[in-house]
């Protein structure tokens, strides 16, 4: 099924479920399999670095990413690599080339990074380029600011020698004009877009470093931001503990301060699994959260190379890159049968 179905399907599947017994022993035992997945992919036994994860199915990406630290890359290296393979994939519609415009027809892209001195770069709203998360880095490495915004920072590309394109494809062009007839814009529950790639790396030394990209939420007001690159939203990594990144519904990420708050979490303790269902459990269990309409879906990885993933709805999933193989994990997730 494609992943923008699934989505949606999953959205159907946490409003719609009723509670019967075979439905309830069909959860436990996927419950029992999910945890049983995560505990192999944490198995301190093991060695885990280089290590990659990065949200939804990106096998290419991750392993671009692990690839460039086998060869003697950086980490950062690493991670902006690997992102630049999804915001070159024009068939991804909520990244890069090919990402579904704002109600305007206008594509416009957001990403950050940060490297393992806690530097972070971002640009916001950009046009005309396609690779912003490389853009974010120059404006983290050549500039004394943090972040860049529109025509400021499409400017700054072109000073860097980025090139201008076209980034609405036809197919994305046609999917506006289709929205255009009912121009309905309801965000909250427009659950399909969230595949935005955020990713998170450890080399050999242990050192972490984070990248996220995306064009946001298909048909967004013009100007619309939203978590990805916005520090402690989309990313956060500190090198003494861990990184972590956020896919979904980002003004729900943005107001609990998500990837920061999963970091803070496992500095006290908890292990990225842990910390990533207490950041989903934030936003749930706010007085009249609407969270049966929206997904919001985090991944973590702490300096011991152990991960979690965890999402509101079923059908989030990440990749993982860890003592040389490269899978596609279903992430845990909040609304089972209840
Ligand atoms: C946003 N978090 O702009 C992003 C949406 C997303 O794939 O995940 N898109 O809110």
């Amino acid at each position: 099924m494609k992943r923008r179905k699934f989505i949606q399907s999953a959205a159907l599947t946490g409003l719609g479920l009723t509670v019967g017994s075979a439905l309830t022993a069909c959860a436990e035992d996927k419950k029992t399999t999910e945890k049983a997945a995560l505990a192999s992919t944490n198995d301190a036994t093991k060695p885990v670095r280089p290590l990659v994860i990065a949200t939804w199915n990106t096998p290419l990406a991750v392993e671009t990413a692990a690839k460039v630290m086998q060869d003697g890359g950086t980490v950062l290296d690493a991670v902006e690599q690997g992102c630049r393979v999804e915001e070159a994939n024009e068939k991804g519609q909520s990244v890069g080339k090919g990402g579904l415009p704002d109600r305007d027809g206008n594509v416009t892209l957001d990403a950050c990074i940060m490297n393992k001195q806690g530097d972070y770069g971002a640009v916001l709203g950009v046009q005309n380029i396609m690779h912003v998360i490389s853009l974010a880095r120059k404006v983290m490495e050549d500039t004394p600011h943090v972040m860049l915004v529109g025509k400021g920072a499409e400017k700054f590309a072109y000073e860097k020698g980025f090139k201008k394109e076209n980034l609405l494809t036809e197919d994305s062009r046609k999917a506006w004009e289709e929205w255009k007839v009912k121009s309905e814009y309801k965000p909250i529950i427009n659950i399909e877009n969230h595949d935005t790639i955020g990713m998170l790396a450890i080399d050999k030394d242990g050192d972490i470093s984070g990248a996220c990209t995306t064009s946001g939420l298909a048909y967004k007001m013009a100007g619309r931001v939203g978590d990805s690159p916005i520090i402690g939203g989309g990313l956060f990594v500190d090198n003494e503990i861990g990184g972590a990144s956020a896919t979904g519904l980002g003004e729900e990420v943005l107001k609990t301060v998500g990837s920061f708050l999963i970091v803070e979490l496992m500095r006290q303790g908890k292990s990225p699994q842990e910390a990533c269902e207490e950041a989903i459990r934030r936003i749930v269990s706010k007085p009249n959260s609407d969270y049966k309409n929206f997904q919001v879906g985090y991944i973590a990885v702490n300096k011991k190379g152990e991960t979690g993933a965890y999402s509101i709805h079923e059908h989030f999933s990440y990749n993982l890159y860890k003592e040389g193989e490269n899978k596609n994990i279903k992430s845990d997730f909040y609304i089972k049968t209840k």
